[in-house]
């Protein structure tokens, strides 16, 4: 299969690495890791390791491939749809944070699957990326149901010894993973801690109730997700992620944007589209929002 991973920071390189052991695998990243690729090939070292020889390129568009696996921070998304558009590609599969998925169809002509992964990774050096953990990818069907297309992807995914899994409960599993994104991200963030420090804590609680409003929108928006559920996903992640510092955090650390528009902040708007309140999502994106205009991010 030909896949083009736009967006190659640390999973989007990670996930590339690993496909191209068996795939044709151009990355989309920026220099010097592309032209480090380009020149050395791709070293994947820690939990996976191999040497792999994708292509490596900065340029955006004219590609054609049989993929297009979207790893863009959400904030990027409609430009790296925009020059998806400008691809010749046949279909294309999301591993973002945040309800970015419907943005990449208002664009897009290609039919766009969703999905998620649980794999770490950090970008050490431009051309090496370390498997900090083996998670799993989880695909499917935007709106649900069996999908030959999703089918075709796990099996290429699996081929190249990706732990995944092809769902037909995407809808769910979307709002759950934003459930669990809205409370732990921004809390970790705001508070500067590790994720392992949520259990127990007063700052987990403030998890909880983000969670518990995400499953509330998710139920408005007809998903059934149940608050309990909501609640039990952050535990179980805070559990198994303890020695983690959450995507938010390490953006704030870097002074990065964060993507708080893609997680509390959808949250805040698509509860307002039911004309629906969430106090805690709301609070919690005027924090990050303010720090990022305190810092010349926005
Ligand atoms: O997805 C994550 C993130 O950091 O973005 C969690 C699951 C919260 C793990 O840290």
């Amino acid at each position: 299969m030909r896949i083009l991973v736009f967006g190659a920071g640390s999973l989007g390189t990670l996930v590339g690495g690993l496909l191209a052991s068996v795939h044709d695998v151009t990355l989309v990243a920026r220099d010097p890791h592309a032209a480090r690729v380009s020149a050395a090939g791709l070293d994947v070292v820690g939990a996976e390791s191999a040497h792999v020889s994708p292509a490596a390129t900065t340029t955006e568009t004219g590609h054609s491939a049989d993929l297009a696996l979207v790893t863009v921070k959400s904030f990027d998304t409609a430009a790296a749809a925009d020059a998806l558009a400008d691809c010749d590609v046949d279909a294309v599969l999301s591993l973002q944070n945040g309800l970015t998925e419907e943005t990449l169809v208002s664009r897009l002509d290609a039919p766009v699957l969703a999905g998620t992964a649980t794999y770490g990774a950090r970008l050490v050096e431009p051309g090496r990326v370390e498997c900090t953990g083996v998670g799993r990818v989880v695909l499917g069907a935007l709106d649900g149901g069996p999908d030959a297309l999703a089918e075709r992807v796990g099996k290429a995914f699996r081929a190249a010894g990706l732990n995944t899994l092809v769902a037909t409960d995407m809808p769910r599993r979307r709002w759950e993973k934003l459930a669990v994104n809205a409370g732990i991200n921004a809390v970790t963030a705001l508070s500067r801690v590790e994720n392992g420090a949520l259990a127990g804590d007063d700052a987990g609680e403030l998890a909880h109730r983000a969670a518990r409003e995400t499953a509330r929108v998710a139920r408005l928006e007809r998903v059934s997700l149940p608050n309990r559920v909501a609640r039990e996903a952050v535990d179980r992640v805070v559990e198994k992620t303890a020695a983690n510092r959450s995507s938010m955090l390490q953006d704030v650390a870097a002074e990065k944007r964060t993507e708080v528009d893609a997680i509390n902040g959808a949250v805040v708007d698509i509860a307002a589209e039911h004309g629906f309140e969430v106090p805690t999502n709301r609070t919690l994106a005027a924090l990050l929002r303010a720090w990022e205009r305190g810092a010349g991010l926005r």
